[in-house]
């Protein structure tokens, strides 16, 4: 009688635990950070059925001279392709790659990216490099930097390419908590005059570091860009909304901040639409908690959402990620 009390037990103990594992499996999570390594300002992009992101290889200077991405079919298994670009091809850029800046355009994959961690009078900025798939190998465009001037004191790095609805590339770009927007021309062989004839225009709004972002939802144009210090806790993403690409840009508020209970220093993001439904998720860099070391950051997901007039609701961090969800 005993005996077969402990058979039924266990037997219950393992039911249970297999259906456990079963729904973990059927619904698991991505877990943050989404993999392994230390990488910041992460870009994601949806290419196909498949999610990409391009980061920042979070290192020395000295030591960051590529980038490697890394692909999913579901926002839970990635996969790392290496040194997609790397410096050995892009004669003028030797350090500092940050912030890659992704998009598709023609059957052609392109990656503008900082390089150099640029000054005055030096050789660097912002550059351009055309693959025919999405994990490379990068080439440079230009044989030169796109942008190596410092204009309206903006450093030229984290740039963000936007396609408008008319079709016109803007891109917004600075670091030294200075911003402009440029018109890319066509080929992305440089840039070329706006509306008001002017090649740069400063749109700088309260609050900004680096790290913008654009995007359109229902008709608005949404600004985000990066607020503090990176190398330091109180890092964080604020935005505007518009009613047009080149702004102005009113700052609403913070939408993602070091909680004591998740991590520090988030921010310098990148946003994913899944195409033709109003669902969002932030790909953003944190450092884990405890951690104090510059470049101890790590890429992370979570959703966003917006209310009923259209504000983002602030991101809550969190160590799951987010669930599977496939563009199949
Ligand atoms: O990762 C290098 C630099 O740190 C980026 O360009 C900034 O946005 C900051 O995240």
């Amino acid at each position: 009688m005993y005996q077969s009390l402990c058979k039924r037990l266990a037997f219950l103990i393992c039911f249970i635990f297999l259906v456990h594992l079963a729904k973990s499996q059927n619904n698991p999570t991505s877990g943050n950070p989404i993999f392994p390594g230390w990488y910041a300002d992460p870009e994601a992009k949806i290419y196909g059925n498949e999610y990409w992101v391009y980061p920042t290889y979070s290192a020395k200077y000295e030591e960051q001279v590529f980038v490697d991405a890394f692909s999913s079919p579901d926002l839970v298994h990635w996969t790392k392709h290496e040194k997609v670009l790397d410096t050995a091809n892009v004669k003028w850029a030797k350090k500092a790659v940050w912030a890659p800046a992704a998009l598709k355009k023609d059957g052609k994959y392109y990656l503008f990216f900082g390089a150099n961690d640029v000054h005055q009078d030096e050789i660097g900025g912002i550059g351009v490099a055309v693959a025919s798939k999405p994990d490379g190998p990068f080439k440079d465009l230009l044989g030169k930097p796109l942008i190596n001037e410092i204009v309206n004191g903006a450093q030229p790095i984290d740039q963000f390419v936007f396609k408008d609805k008319d079709g016109s590339y803007y891109m917004y770009y600075g670091g030294w908590g200075h911003c402009n927007v440029v018109k890319l021309k066509n080929d992305f062989t440089g840039i070329e005059p706006m509306k008001d004839g002017k090649l740069y225009k400063e749109i700088t709004p309260k609050g900004y570091v680096e790290g913008s972002v654009m995007f359109v939802r229902k008709g608005k144009y949404y600004f985000m860009w990066s607020e503090g210090g990176w190398t330091g806790p109180d890092y964080r993403v604020a935005y505007a909304m518009a009613d047009s690409p080149t702004g102005p840009f009113q700052r609403i508020g913070v939408i993602l901040q070091q909680d004591s209970s998740v991590a520090t220093g988030a921010g310098h993001h990148s946003i994913i639409q899944i195409p033709k439904k109003d669902k969002w998720y932030i790909v953003y860099h944190r450092r884990p908690l405890g951690e104090t070391a510059a470049n101890h950051r790590v890429t992370c997901i979570d959703e966003m959402h917006f209310d009923k007039d259209g504000k983002i609701i602030p991101v809550k961090m969190t160590m799951t990620g987010v669930k599977a969800y496939s563009l199949k």
